[in-house]
């Protein structure tokens, strides 16, 4: 990497730390976020294990009773600028929330992966903070709450909001969306079209949604028990993570002399639970909606992170459909987030046609994993090629690379100090 773009991403990482933990962008989104302390972890710790580390710290210190990690954790002075913040949800007024202010819901479960690569790149340092064994047991609590109370008959891992799959508006959430009649009302709190154009962002239709399933969720106390509550959805790239991560589990295990017999038992049951949600017709993995009993049909980059997965057993198919006319991975910017022929494909609005930068690199390091080194190198130089073009944009036209959402975004200038060279 060149000197010019390793300054570049510092500084960019620098601007947007807040002295334990890193913002995803400073205007669009000032607080913590779940996912994206682990993807900005995965980079910081090529400049300082240490930050990257403190960087994960943050996000476990949040950590609620049952064990699960919140999606955001709130800077309680900036809560107007952001919609919904600390006032919202209230967590202080829920049993088991933490001491610090946070949303009730999840993101997907990047961590384990993440605290084992953030160990390997300085043991020592690692040792000195007893960063390991800190680490894993926060995660075998997260790892608990998702997998007892947040698993359904399945075997597969639920989510109970667009918000906890990380892809807010994909395409899959669509027609669960549409099936649930009541929304927020018309008021509905908009900061973030201060910082990105509306035509890039989710529209007030799904935020009266998002709004009326969130404050659902925090009126029952956010305790997975309402008996009637009309969103639960299986999502290929949570449940992926989740298997991802328990291998990295095992890997923590073998690190600390614990068990890893039982991290690695889950991990192939998990495997064995995901074949449910192939569809051989698409090529790819889709969503299921637990609450209709029906899947939802479309290509979308969530069904391909599967490829992270050791010993998956549709590992050939989908690299078939990731080189063809639906994601065109080489022939296009990254790999964008929605089948690029599909009808419902956007190449602006967030999460239903652009490329991003996490999944480019989850894809990346896929095929880094599974001997692909050319592919997965070309990937992460792109990464880094467009990141320092746009100014580290949030996400890209997948058709012309130009930036799309907000700039100087943390997890792209992470992301891009990762070049498997
Ligand atoms: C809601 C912070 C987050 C990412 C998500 C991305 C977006 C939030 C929002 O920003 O979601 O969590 O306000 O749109 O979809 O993946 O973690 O960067």
């Amino acid at each position: 990497m060149s000197d010019r773009a390793l300054r570049a991403a510092t500084q960019v990482l620098a601007e947007n730390w807040r002295g334990t933990y890193t913002v995803p962008a400073a205007g669009l989104y000032p607080h913590q976020w779940s996912w994206d302390s682990a993807f900005i972890a995965i980079g910081l710790r090529h400049i300082s294990p240490r930050r990257a580390q403190q960087e994960l710290d943050a996000i476990f210190s949040a950590q609620w009773d049952d064990g699960r990690l919140p999606q955001i954790v709130f800077n309680p002075r900036l809560d107007v600028q952001y919609s919904p913040g600390a006032s919202f949800w209230h967590s202080e007024r829920i049993p088991g929330s933490p001491a610090v202010p946070t949303s009730g819901l999840i993101q997907p479960p990047n961590h384990a992966l993440a605290t084992l690569l953030v160990h390997q790149s300085d043991p020592e340092t690692s040792e000195r903070r007893r960063f390991l064994s800190r680490s894993y047991e926060s995660l075998l609590g997260w790892h608990d709450y998702l997998e007892q109370r947040r698993t359904g008959a399945s075997g597969l891992v639920h989510i109970v909001h667009p918000w906890e799959s990380g892809m807010d508006n994909s395409p899959f959430w669509d027609a669960p969306l549409a099936a649930i009649g009541a929304s927020f009302g018309s008021d509905i709190p908009r900061p973030d079209l201060n910082h990105a154009d509306a035509s890039h962002r989710p529209s007030n239709a799904e935020y009266g949604k998002y709004l009326y399933l969130a404050a659902r969720y925090r009126d029952h106390d956010c305790d997975d028990r309402d008996d009637a509550y009309p969103f639960i959805l299986e999502d290929p790239a949570v449940h992926a993570l989740l298997i991802r991560s328990e291998w990295a589990m095992a890997q923590l295990a073998d690190l600390l002399g614990a068990d890893s017999a039982g991290h690695r038992r889950k991990a192939r049951e998990l495997t064995d639970a995901l074949e449910s949600l192939w569809d051989d017709e698409l090529g790819c993995y889709v969503a299921n909606d637990v609450v209709a009993g029906a899947k939802q049909r479309f290509r979308t980059v969530s069904g391909l992170i599967p490829l992270l997965v050791p010993d998956l057993p549709r590992t050939d198919e989908l690299l078939r459909t990731l080189s063809s006319e639906h994601f065109r991975l080489g022939g296009t910017a990254l790999v964008p987030s929605h089948d690029l022929t599909a009808a419902t494909f956007d190449s602006a609005r967030y999460w239903r046609g652009p490329s991003w930068f996490n999944t480019a690199w989850l894809i990346a390091e896929a095929l880094h994993e599974r001997g692909f080194s050319d592919a997965a190198r070309a990937l992460a130089t792109q990464m880094a090629d467009l990141g320092l073009d746009h100014d580290f944009p949030e996400y890209v036209d997948p058709h012309s690379g130009e930036p799309r959402g907000t700039q100087r975004f943390s997890w792209t200038a992470a992301l891009s100090l990762d070049l498997y060279e």
